[in-house]
């Protein structure tokens, strides 16, 4: 894996050589993989171009947290080194955001992605609707459609699993119940994640990389293996990588999404929850967070149900983390 160390040490010593007297004019790929220093681009051909920013392209900070995986890409290409210089970004049609550490800008971790898979499963681990809602919260403020998957459903019972099918139904959200060993739901997962571009999400140990194995038993890509410990330095440590399906379509897999607090404005809050929609507008107080006002719409609907105090108490988290 030295390649990334061979393009900077040649690119330094490009630098004191002459230009090269004619470039290629500009042409577009998509970033399929990403380090904290490089992004590999596709441009369609076998293997994709391991590229860098020109410096001038994000003049005002630093720009390591700018570009994602899934990102359109315009690129220069260096056809002497396999490699390229991203010149720029194509407008992104969803993203997915997690709130950065103070005073850094905002961190998107993938663009142009068009379901999140929020993988959950009811028992070891048992079910965590916080993290399913905060995920539900992040889908809806980047654009991207939501498929729930109650996994390990061989270790619960129909009444357990019923009630939660039946409330994310109900928000929205597509619902789908898998099992590996009984190879439960496959074929409505290969189908529902085809020709599109999934990202995988889900605490750890809810079944993600023995799905997606079980799912696609051919297929050589190991999902679940991208990780931010591996320990082979800033520079090789892949932060995310979007893989081709053998039917097409691709998994993206991010470990920066495992665990993550949506960005969110917190006067927006309200909305990306879909069942507190009706009674918006509707509290005696403009601009209520719905938490302590009174007369109140959301926790009227709480009081006579047609809200959960699950939902509810997910919301109340969420705001008090923003
Ligand atoms: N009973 C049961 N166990 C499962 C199922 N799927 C995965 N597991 C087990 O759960 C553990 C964690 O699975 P893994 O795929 O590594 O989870 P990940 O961290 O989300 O990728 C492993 O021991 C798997 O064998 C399932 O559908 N049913
Ligand atoms: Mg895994
Ligand atoms: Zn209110």
């Amino acid at each position: 894996m030295n390649i990334e160390r061979k393009v900077k040490i040649s690119s330094s010593i490009r630098k004191t050589e002459q230009k090269l007297p004619q470039k290629k004019s500009p042409q577009t790929g998509t970033v399929v993989r990403r380090t904290k220093s490089f992004y590999y681009v596709d441009v369609g051909e076998a293997t994709p171009r391991l590229c860098r920013i020109r410096g001038s392209l994000f003049k005002v900070s630093r720009h390591r947290n700018k570009i994602a995986v899934g990102d359109e890409v315009e690129i220069d290409l260096d056809v002497e080194e396999d490699s390229g210089w991203i010149l720029g970004i194509l407008p992104r049609r969803t993203k997915l955001s997690r709130r950065p550490a103070l005073g850094v800008p905002e961190q998107i971790l993938v663009s142009n992605a068009d379901t999140l898979l929020i993988v959950a499963s009811l028992r070891d681990p048992p079910f965590r609707e916080g993290l399913v809602d905060r995920f539900l919260v992040a889908a809806s403020s980047g654009g991207l459609e939501t498929l729930l998957i109650l996994s390990k459903a061989d270790l619960s019972t129909v009444s357990e699993i019923k009630p939660i099918k039946e409330l994310y139904s109900s928000l929205g959200c597509n619902v789908l119940v898998t099992s590996v060993p009984e190879s439960r739901g496959f074929d409505s997962l290969r189908q529902l994640i085809s020709c599109r571009t999934s990202v995988l999400s889900g605490h750890s140990g809810v079944g993600k990389s023995s799905l997606i194995a079980a799912l696609f038993p051919d297929w050589g890509v190991r999902i679940g293996q991208v990780s931010n410990k591996s320990g082979k330095g800033l520079h090789t440590t892949i932060m995310a990588e979007m893989y081709p399906l053998p039917q097409g379509g691709y998994i993206v897999d991010t470990p920066g999404i495992r665990e993550f607090a949506p960005l969110v404005k917190l006067e927006e809050l309200d909305k990306h929850f879909v069942e507190f929609l009706p009674f918006l507008g509707q509290c005696k107080f403009k601009g209520c967070s719905h938490r302590h006002e009174p007369h109140c719409a959301v926790k009227e609907a709480v009081t006579t149900r047609k809200i959960t105090d699950q939902r509810y108490s997910s919301y109340c988290n969420l705001y008090d983390s923003l």
